[in-house]
């Protein structure tokens, strides 16, 4: 579900500079930041520019979407993530109790903490924790999961709220009760085309025409037995767009009234990832 209604939140520069104000003045307040991206585009998914804000931060983050994502490919990114000094959970927050490992990091984290606190006779502290992400990577599922219930407003608001409550979790974690939705990155057109690929920015944006093209080509250059299989093409070719459209439309059981339906053949290609028909894919690569 979600919990936006479908409707993915549009970002404009002034909306944009006051919602980072907004998480600066929060973050002050933070111990552990935990990053949710998906694990299908974990470089297109970050959050441009949140390092600046959280470097003296204890930082997670969460591969969600992982029951979605092509593993070897994920392995990598962790390596590197893990490398720059970040901690890092695969999760599928849908269907396991993966939300687990979080809370589990989030207690080693204040083991180590606290053990220093002691030592220095300091009473132990507990971590606020804070779940951010770009919108539609699964951070209302993954607090709900924490938190046990579902919360009401949990993920209905872009951006963030100043009444910020906290949640006890347990002996060890309070919640921040309000995720951050921040922008995603949109400065350079295989990210953006990345991002629409995984419904994290509006198809129609770009229009759907490129993002399903996008998907095709990514399937051609690194999952081709998943284009063969779903859509019956061997190869996606710039020059063969139509004649492809044409199988595909085919294959789909699109019905063609006289001439291929080119919108119907590309949110046919879109849907088949939304509606995770196809699975086992990464479109980051370094
Ligand atoms: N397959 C799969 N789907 C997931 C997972 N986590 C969340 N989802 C689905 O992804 C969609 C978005 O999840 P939300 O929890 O609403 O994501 P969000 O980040 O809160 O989204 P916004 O509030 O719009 O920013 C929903 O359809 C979820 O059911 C996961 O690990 N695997
Ligand atoms: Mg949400």
């Amino acid at each position: 579900m979600n919990e936006n209604n479908g409707k993915l939140i549009q970002w404009y520069p002034g909306h944009m500079a006051k919602t980072k104000k907004e998480i600066a003045t929060i973050m002050s307040m933070i111990d552990v930041v935990i990053e949710v991206i998906d694990a299908r585009v974990p470089y297109s998914s970050r959050i441009p520019g949140l390092n600046k804000l959280t470097r003296d931060k204890n930082n997670i983050i969460v591969f969600n979407k992982y029951d979605l994502c092509d593993k070897e490919e994920t392995g990598k990114w962790i390596d590197k993530y893990q490398k720059e000094g970040y901690i890092c959970v695969t999760c599928d927050a849908k269907n396991s109790n993966d939300y687990k490992k979080i809370i589990n990091e989030v207690k080693n984290l204040m083991t180590n903490i606290n053990k220093k606190r002691q030592a220095k006779g300091l009473l132990p502290k507990k971590a606020k924790c804070m779940v951010i992400g770009v919108p539609n990577v699964g951070k209302s599922t993954i607090i709900n999961k924490i938190i046990g219930k579902s919360i009401a407003g949990v993920g209905n608001k872009p951006g963030i709220t100043k009444n910020l409550s906290t949640i006890k979790i347990n002996e060890f974690m309070d919640l921040v009760d309000t995720p951050g939705i921040l922008w995603p990155k949109f400065e350079d057109q295989n990210v953006a085309l990345n991002l629409a690929s995984m419904t994290i920015i509006k198809e129609e944006i770009l229009n759907i025409d490129s993002v399903a093209i996008h998907l095709l080509r990514m399937l051609s250059k690194y999952y081709p037995n998943i284009l063969k299989n779903e859509f019956g093409i061997d190869h996606y070719n710039d020059d063969e767009i139509e004649e492809l459209f044409t199988i595909i439309s085919k294959k789909k059981n699109i019905p063609v009234n006289g001439e291929v339906d080119y919108d119907k053949v590309s949110l046919n290609i879109i849907n088949c990832v939304k509606q995770e028909k196809i699975k086992g894919i990464t479109f980051d690569r370094f």
